[in-house]
């Protein structure tokens, strides 16, 4: 099929390892010495690795910024149309090794710095992560930003700079504890502050009309005015040939220090404000898939979208003059409905700064915004109470009622539309309180929706959307996520990357449909050889770091079996512990059989307030203790949960994964990235048919992933007639010895009753059909087994997956994007 092709430039392909332009070590090695020196003020025999960080990546950023100011700076290079990513996470992670492999310096930089007694390898791990995301959609956000880079579409992408990512997840006795992240106590190096470029940002206040010539015009005058400052990283693509900003907004008081009140001897009066005004980007939202709403987060929504539309207008206006012509030059992508306010946003900008009119105003956001949803889930959708909006944002609270009655007007319009159907493409919920809902908002105020996977986008024409959809139906369109090779195949496994580029040539690290060449290789022993030795390294490298951060030993010959997300009921990471304790039941009661070595990897983070989740990882905590110290099971079965999951910690574990864990109940999980990035690192999926599992089974085949469980139509139907939890306990002698163990305090003993209330909270009301799945998942686990015995099978079926999922590369989802959204022809200059 068509979509098969990268929509993506040919280019020369310089030889993977030969720098462009030839790298000279001496040369680099002078520049990072030069950056210790008269940059970071520090000697190289006093230097901390930290240090050395420091000055390494300032080095490398120069020869970014070089590239950075010609794609910026000169006119005939301006580009024809702009994409602005607007986004509330950019899970970007650490940033040396990216850009470091997009210039192709890894090996220069390697060498330059061993000359000066410093490891590479040592100084990458003093860079803070970047956790300026919570999970997938802010990992995705990161992955489009090198791959619009890469394939040459000029970019903005427009988020909040905050001052503490995600918290850091640390454990005491099994229960996650939550410590504040510092990512910015030592500087950031990529960064360059840009105090000078700055917007006021209004909120509260009345609207006041204004007669003129015979017509109103409505002034906003907001009550309080913060500023956002831009703070600019540079990302570079691939072969450095395109360089984009990441924009990112902090917020600082437009009157740091009340000056009367400090004169009056009230010093701390004097400073409150600026306290209360620096909030909005103090911190990251750690609330996945459920919003929290509180007045704080759409702050954070509104101050990022104002500055964001208040910068890109300034550079349309002064490149082209005009706003009618905005469309032509700009696509804004919203990323889930957090950025949606910035619908009436440009709107009141339209209207009531520029003086058009409101048919003309509608038809220029609606060609300019597009917006991708991520979840369908009833819970996770945002919505927000309309005496809030009205306080805090009051001209967007009219015009949002105007949306409201011009969309319902053209909906009787077109169609005979009963009230049901009104009210359920109304932007206004009456039904618990009235509630702006934001998807709906996104939806009518964009040219394309876009789900993140093919049975996502189906079912979001089925469901949420389902009747703003008949209204508008070619607005819905599929745009299967996608995962940056570059860092998920070069940078976090070196080792099978370079037996690839033995295998096939270097033309898989411009071109991932390469991969296909791999698969009529599946069967050769000596490339077999080759991958499961580095899977073994990399095994014995997250061994490692199990034992280091658990002093959990684990057998690095014993299969991996990994489940990393964040925690979530419907992710069911309570399936895989529950098949954890079933194999170890099955161990105590024959101790002496010849039992499959595993380990069982968790790592994800639970949201503060989740108290299910939490007691999740707490549950997973507790099984591990107790089997990995039971001497019946003589170390066959291990289980670590290892603590604070991240990009970096993602880069370890995934290269060591034999089986990818991706059991969510189906229908939830909108599409899934890590499934993707484990695949293509070898690891076989254990899986529901949900979100990109689907497409990933179409690629790979049948016979190489594991497909077990309800489909989502059968859960649809299951939850319409009543899913009777007890009664599928009943007739599974497993499940119900696993659950009456856990039950009975098998697993807490110090606290027997611990997990009563939640095991009979699973047979009451078993909302994700975990009792459902679980005979089928249990017998999907021992074809597991199977194969896995079976060497040459395995590694035919490990092959095949590294082979076959070329086509999740992000490059091709933003090629998509640029045709059938954006409307920008991707180049690279
Ligand atoms: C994820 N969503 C989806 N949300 O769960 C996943 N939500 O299936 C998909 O692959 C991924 O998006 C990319 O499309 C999230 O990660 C959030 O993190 C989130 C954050 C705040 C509020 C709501």
């Amino acid at each position: 099929p068509a979509t098969n092709e990268i929509a993506r430039p040919k280019r020369d392909a310089a030889p993977a390892g030969a720098p462009e332009g030839g790298v000279d070590v001496a040369k680099l090695r002078k520049e990072i010495l030069a950056e210790l020196t008269y940059s970071v003020g520090r000697s190289p025999e006093t230097a901390s690795p930290r240090d050395w960080f420091v000055a390494t990546a300032y080095a490398v950023r120069d020869r970014i910024v070089d590239r950075w100011v010609v794609d910026h700076a000169s006119k005939d290079k301006r580009p024809e149309k702009r994409v602005y990513y607007l986004s509330l996470e950019f899970l970007i992670g650490r940033l040396l090794f990216d850009a470091l492999n997009n210039l192709n310096l890894t090996e220069a930089a390697r060498e330059a710095l061993a000359g000066l007694g410093v490891d590479l390898d040592v100084i990458r791990t003093a860079e803070p992560d970047a956790a300026l995301g919570n999970g997938g959609l802010g990992r995705l956000a990161a992955c489009f930003m090198d791959s619009m880079a890469s394939i040459g579409v000029p970019a903005f992408g427009y988020g909040i700079r905050y001052d503490h990512g995600l918290f850091r997840q640390g454990m005491r006795d099994g229960w996650q504890q939550e410590y504040p992240e510092d990512w910015l106590s030592f500087g950031n190096p990529w960064e360059f502050a840009h105090p000078e470029i700055d917007y006021p940002i209004g909120f509260g206040g009345y609207v006041e009309q204004v007669y003129e010539q015979g017509a109103v015009r409505h002034v906003w005058r907001p009550g309080e005015v913060v500023e956002a400052v831009a703070f600019d990283i540079p990302v570079v693509g691939w072969r450095g040939r395109h360089v984009n900003t990441l924009r990112l907004w902090s917020a600082r008081a437009a009157d740091p220090l009340k000056l009367d009140a400090f004169n009056r001897g009230d010093y701390i009066g004097a400073l409150a404000d600026r306290v209360r005004v620096e909030s909005i980007s103090k911190v990251l939202y750690p609330s996945d898939e459920t919003p929290n709403g509180q007045e704080l987060r759409l702050r954070q929504e509104f101050f990022f979208a104002s500055a964001s539309l208040q910068d890109l207008i300034r550079r349309h206006l002064e490149e082209h003059g005009d706003l009618r012509s905005l469309p032509d030059h700009v696509a804004i992508q919203l990323n889930d409905t957090h950025p949606a306010i910035a619908v009436p946003e440009l709107m009141r900008i339209l209207l009531d700064l520029h003086g058009f009119e409101w048919a003309d105003a509608w038809k220029i956001t609606v060609a300019t915004f597009s917006y991708t949803n991520h979840t369908l889930l009833p819970e996770a959708l945002e919505s927000w109470p309309v005496p809030l909006i009205d306080r805090l944002l009051p001209r967007h609270m009219q015009i949002i009622y105007l949306i409201n009655a011009l969309e319902l007007e053209a909906a009787k319009k077109k169609r005979a539309a009963d009230d049901a159907m009104l009210a359920s493409i109304s932007l206004i919920d009456e039904n618990s309180g009235r509630r702006v809902r934001m998807g709906q908002l996104a939806f009518v105020g964009s040219h394309k929706i876009n789900g993140v996977s093919a049975l996502h986008t189906e079912l979001m024409k089925q469901t949420v959307f389902r009747d703003l959809h008949a209204l508008h139906p070619t607005r819905i369109v599929n745009k299967t996520n996608g995962i940056t090779f570059r860092r998920w195949l070069s940078q976090a496994n070196p080792g099978l990357t370079s037996i690839l580029i033995d295998a096939i040539g270097p033309g898989l690290l411009d071109d991932p449909n390469e991969l296909m060449k791999l698969l009529p290789m599946a069967g050769d022993s000596a490339l077999q050889e080759k991958i499961s030795e580095s899977k073994r390294a990399n095994k014995v490298a997250l061994a490692k770091i199990i034992s280091d951060r658990l002093d959990v030993h684990v057998d690095p010959d014993a299969l991996f079996d990994v489940q990393i997300k964040r925690i979530h009921e419907y992710k069911r990471q309570l399936l895989n512990i529950l098949e954890t304790v079933a194999i170890y039941n099955a161990m105590r009661a024959q101790p002496m059989r010849a039992w499959m070595p595993r380990v069982k990897i968790f790592a994800g983070k639970a949201a503060a307030s989740y108290h299910q989740a939490k007691l999740t990882i707490k549950l997973a905590n507790d099984v591990a203790r107790v089997v990995n110290q039971d001497p019946t099971v003589r170390g066959l079965l291990k289980v670590a949960f290892l603590p604070n999951y991240n990009v970096s910690l993602a880069e370890a574990i995934i290269p060591a994964a034999d089986l990818s864990e991706q059991i969510s109940t189906a229908g939830m999980e909108a599409s899934g990235t890590g499934n993707m990035k484990l695949a293509l690192n070898g690891a076989l999926t254990i899986g529901t048919l949900d979100g990109a599992n689907v497409e990933i089974k179409e690629r790979v085949g049948d016979d190489n992933i594991f497909i077990f469980g309800l489909t989502a139509q059968e859960v649809e139907a299951r939850k319409r007639r009543g899913h009777d939890a007890r009664a599928a306990v009943e007739n599974s002698a497993v499940l119900r010895e696993v659950l009456d163990a856990i039950r009975n305090g098998v697993f807490s003993p110090g606290d027997p009753a611990r997990y009563r209330g939640f095991i009979d909270g699973l047979l009451d009301h078993d909302t994700f059909l975990v009792t459902a799945d679980f005979d089928a998942y249990f017998a999907a686990q021992r074809k597991v087994y199977k194969l896995w015995r079976d060497r040459d099978a395995w590694m035919r079926s490990s092959i095949a997956n590294t082979a076959q999922v070329g086509w999740f590369s992000s490059d091709r989802t933003i090629g998509e994007y640029a045709e059938d959204i954006w409307n920008v022809r991707p180049s690279l200059g």
